[in-house]
């Protein structure tokens, strides 16, 4: 079983800046937290950052037919990206949102999301844990 972990722009700056809201972690040690959890639920994942819209579309894209399922932190394209959220519809493989904040306590711009319309499930405001629930919820599916 094959999954695709992707985090859109600025979250591979984790640990660096804002620490009050995303944590001390870095992108790296989310990854490793990710594949620990991964290896003990025995499945595969591949992970997949960037910083560029289109880029998010593609490797969406790529995954059609190969791929059980895919966790998804578009960062600020959640609030913004209808591109997102009809390419997770496109491919129609089960995927769950995440967010390390929460973005409804937040300002009034971050309560929209696009993608959560093709979403099995939004989690937010748990932090990396957020990443390795929606893993657990995948493998259920
Ligand atoms: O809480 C989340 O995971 C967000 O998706 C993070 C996005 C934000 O636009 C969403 O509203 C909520 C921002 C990611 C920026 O990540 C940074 C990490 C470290 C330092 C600066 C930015």
């Amino acid at each position: 079983m094959k999954y695709l972990v992707i985090n859109g722009p600025n979250l591979n700056m984790l640990g660096i800046r804002e620490p009050e809201i995303y944590g001390k972690a870095t992108y790296s040690d989310l990854c490793k937290m990710i594949s620990s959890k991964a290896d003990e639920l025995g499945v595969e994942v591949e992970f997949y950052q960037s910083n560029h819209e289109g880029d998010l579309v593609d490797k969406i894209q790529s995954a059609y037919g190969n791929t059980h399922g895919i966790i998804i932190n578009p960062g600020a394209y959640t609030h913004t990206s209808v591109a997102l959220l009809d390419a997770v519809k496109t491919v129609g493989i089960p995927t769950v949102e995440v967010h390390i904040s929460d973005p409804d306590t937040r300002e009034d711009f971050r309560k929209v999301s696009y993608i959560r319309l093709a979403c099995v499930k939004t989690i937010k405001g748990k932090g990396f844990a957020g990443y390795l629930e929606a893993l657990e919820v995948l493998t259920n599916e």
